[in-house]
This record gives structure tokens, C-alpha cells and sequence, in this order.
């Protein structure tokens, strides 16, 4: 639909969120080393960790710090118009209430709620839309491709009917979604079809990632921080992290100065923004709930810089 369409790109500038009941309480740790190899969502693969006993640490997951309403005021006060969020990343953890495996934020962590419903009741209270980041591998699904750090495991006809089911969830019970966020697995050209027709059935208007493969998507995703240096006729994305090594939180994390970040990720913004594309800006909050202020104050600073500089 060419108003869904056309609303998607004038969004421009839109906050992702990376955070998982298990990975954002590690942190980028595993028994009490820092893991740098990879990033900091995927440690389970990168540290090898068994699948049980990183199932464990969902039992510490407590969030008395997360707070939607002041995730959503702070991406409208950075200039954001969408928000979109990890639902399930790789590890097969769901962020939502699912039937479809007790793997989930509210059957395993003492939390019992659905991150998922919280954040679209503040999204909608304070009119910003919401999207959502699906991962199609998952490395807890009994008949996936055992857990790999290569991010393109075959799909197989066993966990594709156990996504589109999740999909279909997703796309149920949480009111309008702009944007389905799909992350790269290795789909058929039936299997990615598949899914597009689902999502497009659910919700007509919401947009879908090209990450679904074999050129299904209605827009297109860079890769991670690439900016093309040209313009280019899809409506496309660019997702930027604030450092390269990791879009989780990675408690060790170096981070230097905010003033030198925010004139990166402004002048990234700009580029982006100027050649059409729709930036997406990663935030990675803490097993706590909190944001990172290092995070938080540079998305202020954009903030307002952007609104100095608004149009009349
Ligand atoms: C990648 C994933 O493998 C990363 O963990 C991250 O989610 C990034 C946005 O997309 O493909």
C-alpha cells in the first residue's frame, strides 16, 4: 500500500531496543569474564553456554528499573516517530506471553509480564508506533540447526511453523504493528513467501524486513552501521548500534565521550536521513530495566540538536 509505504519513510529516524531476559542480564559476562568475542546478545554461542544453563539465568530477571512510558518519552524527546524491539532473538527467548513454549518472559522469569504488551500500551498512549525484531533462528527450538555463531542456519520446516505461529501472535494481540522486523535465517522461497503473505494477511500496512530473504521485504536493511553513499530507490534502513561490537549490553563496554558519539551518530542521522533511508538507532538497556546513560544522554543531545534546527 503506497500511504503505508510512503508513513514508513517519513518516520526517518526510529529507536531499536536489544534487550532479552538472559543476554542483557550477562551483559557481555560469563562466569565473571568479560566475552569479546562477538556480540554481546549472542553470547550464549560465543561463550558456549549450554542451553540449560543459560536458561538458568532467566530465573534473575527482575527489571524493577524498566519503565515503558519513560523508554517511549525518551525516543520522542530524541526525535524518534517508531520504536522496535527484539520479540525473539537468537536464543529463542521470547520478550512476549507466547502458547507457544514456556521460553518467555512471563512463564520464566519472576517478572511475569509481557514486555512486549507493555511497551505497545505506552507506545500507544504517547502516539508512537511500534515495530518488532523477529529473529527467525533460534537456537533453543528443539528441531533448529544446533547454536551456531554464523547467523544463517537453515530454517527448518519444524521451526518455520513454530514462527509463523509466534508471527501470528505477534500480530494478534498487540494492535498495530508498522514494521515486522524479520532478522536473517536461511529461508526458502516458499518459506519467506510464506511468511510475507502471513504478516500482510494479519496487518496489510505493516511493513516487512528484507531480512526475511529472497527479496520479500518491503524494505530493505542495510547491514549493521553500513550507510550507502548513494541514493537508492527502495525505501531502505539503516540499523546502527552505538559501538560496533555489540547491540546487547555489554556491562564492560568502553564508551568515551558522549560529545564524540553524538557528533557521530548526528552526522550518521544526517546521511542517512538526507539520502532517504530511515535511521535505526540501537539502544541495549541493562537486565535492570535502565537505560544507559551514556545511551540516554547522547540521544538527548540529538534530540535537541534536532530541535534547534527544526523547520519553522
Ligand atoms: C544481526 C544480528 O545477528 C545481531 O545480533 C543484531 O540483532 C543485528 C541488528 O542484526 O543480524
Amino acid at each position: 500500500d503506497p500511504a503505508a509505504l510512503q508513513s514508513w519513510k517519513d518516520q526517518k529516524y526510529s529507536m531499536f531496543i536489544h534487550w532479552g531476559s538472559i543476554y542483557s542480564v550477562l551483559g557481555g559476562v560469563w562466569k565473571g569474564q568479560p566475552v569479546s568475542r562477538g556480540l554481546s546478545e549472542q553470547i550464549q554461542a560465543h561463550a558456549g553456554i549450554y542451553s540449560d544453563t543459560y536458561a538458568k539465568v532467566a530465573k534473575q530477571f527482575n527489571p524493577e528499573l524498566w519503565n515503558a512510558d519513560s523508554v517511549v518519552l525518551l525516543a520522542k524527546r530524541a526525535g524518534m516517530r517508531s520504536i522496535v524491539i527484539t520479540t525473539k532473538h537468537h536464543d529463542g527467548f521470547c520478550m512476549f506471553k507466547t502458547n507457544t513454549t514456556d521460553f518467555n518472559v512471563f512463564d520464566a522469569t519472576p517478572f511475569k509480564k509481557d514486555v512486549v504488551r507493555d511497551l505497545s500500551e505506552a507506545c500507544k498512549r504517547h502516539g508512537i508506533r511500534l515495530g518488532l525484531y523477529f529473529s527467525l533462528i533460534d537456537w533453543r527450538f528443539p528441531q533448529a540447526m544446533p547454536i551456531s555463531s554464523h547467523n544463517s542456519d537453515q530454517v527448518t520446516p519444524e521451526l518455520h511453523e513454530y514462527n509463523k505461529k509466534q508471527v501470528t501472535e505477534l500480530l494478534s494481540n498487540y494492535g498495530t504493528i508498522s514494521e515486522l522486523w524479520f532478522d536473517m535465517g536461511s529461508q526458502s522461497i516458499q518459506q519467506s513467501k510464506e511468511l510475507r503473505d502471513l504478516v500482510h494477511k494479519l496487518q496489510p500496512n505493516c511493513m516487512v524486513s528484507s531480512r526475511l530473504g529472497n527479496d520479500m521485504g518491503d524494505f530493505n536493511v542495510m547491514g549493521d552501521n553500513q550507510e550507502p553513499d548513494y541514493i537508492i530507490g527502495v525505501p531502505w534502513q539503516s540499523p546502527a548500534s552505538f559501538f560496533d561490537e555489540t547491540w546487547g549490553y555489554r556491562s564492560w563496554q568502553k564508551r568515551g565521550s558522549e560529545e564524540d558519539k553524538f557528533n557521530e551518530k548526528l552526522t550518521s542521522l544526517i546521511k542517512v536521513v538526507s539520502r532517504g533511508g530511515n535511521y535505526l538507532l540501537n539502544i541495549g538497556p541493562k537486565g535492570d530495566g535502565s537505560v544507559v546513560d551514556f545511551e540516554k544522554n547522547v540521544l538527548l543531545k540529538i534530540g535537541a540538536w534536532l530541535n534547534r534546527n527544526a523547520e519553522a
